[in-house]
């Protein structure tokens, strides 16, 4: 069969929150760009992610043109509540900081995005792998890819590399301009999906001497909750009856709190990691969202954090086709980082003071107590949280 060749204004590689905004963002200043996606549409609309949107991803979809139903079914919410010691502590994010944060599934977003990507007409093809960039530092780089097992090549002006943690474009980056910065950490989260009423009005973060557990929800029947786990657990070892019995431990009360069971509906494993990828530009590609960095979740900042990168980079592309200035496009990368890595520290942050860690001393286990008292009982230390847990201002 012969090569399907392509040719675009922007290749963007992935169909996820980042490369499906960008896509958007461009059609509305009149630059075109074509969408590999290496998945199925059904596999992307189903994948269960992250949950939790900040006030400026919110109007970032409206000024989109796509946050009608976002706003219809999304969760407000104007407080979070730290669970330890028995008892709860509410960090009351919006009399802190005159925003809230809005509760709407990031596999809602995904199809709110691919709905008015098809209905304008816009080329976005599935089960479509890149394999390789190349010609970066040429005027005209070219995408290959495979689509239904075809061999493909997209040439453009400019790629765009949103092709999340596992994809092609940071390996496209010359290994010698490349730094990364990495942390893993020694847990996991059993992450579950069940048909029960919200286990509290507000998100329930606790820390227990078991382990960290979350509570947080997708409607008022749908919850979605979350375990520490080991990084090398065994799914199979988590049937539906411990991870309840286990959830009824970590999120006990001085009132005796008890979890809505209900039907497990999905049930998956993540790894905690903190990464980033410096630089995020090479020539005549950009690395955007999870292609460029990771935070663990305990922050609910990975999707955040990739539209905030889409923000500025569309800025910039609108400026360079406009009228060919480079401004945006060679301040990207240092202003991206600038946001990314306050956010890493924020993820970093709340990772430590909430999870247990094996190999903490009993002094390092009371600072983190202290720290966890420190945090809700100050205003100024609460409100440090807050103001990042609603998101910093857009650059
Ligand atoms: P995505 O969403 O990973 O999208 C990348 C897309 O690129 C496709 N792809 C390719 N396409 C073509 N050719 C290739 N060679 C390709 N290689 C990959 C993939 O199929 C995919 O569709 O990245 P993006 O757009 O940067 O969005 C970032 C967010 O998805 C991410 O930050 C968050 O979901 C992170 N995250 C969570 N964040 C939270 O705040 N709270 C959570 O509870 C939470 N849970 C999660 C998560 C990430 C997970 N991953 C990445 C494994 C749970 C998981 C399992
Ligand atoms: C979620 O709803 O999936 C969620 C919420 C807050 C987090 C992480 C995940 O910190």
């Amino acid at each position: 069969m012969s090569t399907q060749v392509l040719r675009t204004q922007v290749g963007i590689v992935g169909a996820g929150p980042a490369g499906l905004l960008l896509g958007q963002l461009l059609a509305q200043h009149g630059i075109d760009s074509v969408v590999l996606e290496a998945q199925s549409r059904a596999y992307i609309e189903q994948r269960v992610r992250a949950g939790l949107m900040e006030h400026g991803a919110c109007q970032q979809l409206r000024d989109a043109g796509v946050g009608a139903r976002m706003d219809r079914e999304g969760l407000p919410h104007e407080g979070i509540v730290l669970r330890f010691d028995g008892a709860s502590h509410r960090i009351p994010l919006t009399e802190l900081t005159g925003r809230h944060v809005t509760v709407y599934g990031q596999q809602e977003v995904v199809k709110d995005l691919v709905e008015a990507r098809l209905a304008a007409g816009l080329k976005l093809l599935f089960d479509a792998t890149a394999t390789a960039i190349e010609g970066i530092d040429g005027e005209r780089p070219v995408i290959r890819f495979r689509h239904d097992g075809v061999a493909g090549e997209l040439h453009c002006d400019i790629v765009a590399g949103c092709d999340g943690f596992h994809g092609v474009a940071r390996a496209a980056m010359p290994a010698d301009l490349l730094r990364v910065f990495e942390r893993v950490y020694p847990f996991a989260w059993l992450g579950i999906l069940a048909e029960a009423p919200p286990v509290s009005p507000e998100l329930v973060y606790a820390s227990h001497d078991r382990g960290f557990a979350l509570a947080s929800m997708r409607s008022e029947r749908i919850v979605r909750l979350y375990l520490q786990c080991a990084s090398d657990a065994d799914i199979t070892a988590w049937p539906d009856g411990r991870i309840w019995d286990e959830l009824d431990t970590r999120f006990a009360d001085d009132q005796g709190f008890r979890l809505a069971r209900g039907t497990v509906l999905q049930k998956g494993l993540t790894p905690l990691r903190s990464f980033v990828a410096e630089p995020l530009r090479a020539g005549r590609l950009f690395l955007a969202g999870d292609a460029a960095h990771i935070v663990p979740p305990t922050g609910a900042k990975g999707l955040n954090l990739a539209f905030a990168d889409i923000h500025l980079l569309a800025a910039a592309l609108r400026d360079w086709f406009a009228d060919g200035d480079a401004h945006g496009l060679d301040g990207y990368s240092a202003a991206a980082l600038r946001r990314v890595w306050q956010y890493e520290r924020f993820s970093w942050w709340m990772t430590m003071l909430l999870h247990r860690f094996d190999h903490h001393t009993p002094f390092e286990r009371r600072m983190q107590q202290a720290e966890l008292a420190y945090v809700t009982g100050s205003r100024a230390a609460m409100t440090g949280l807050a103001e990042n847990y609603v998101g910093l201002p857009l650059g």
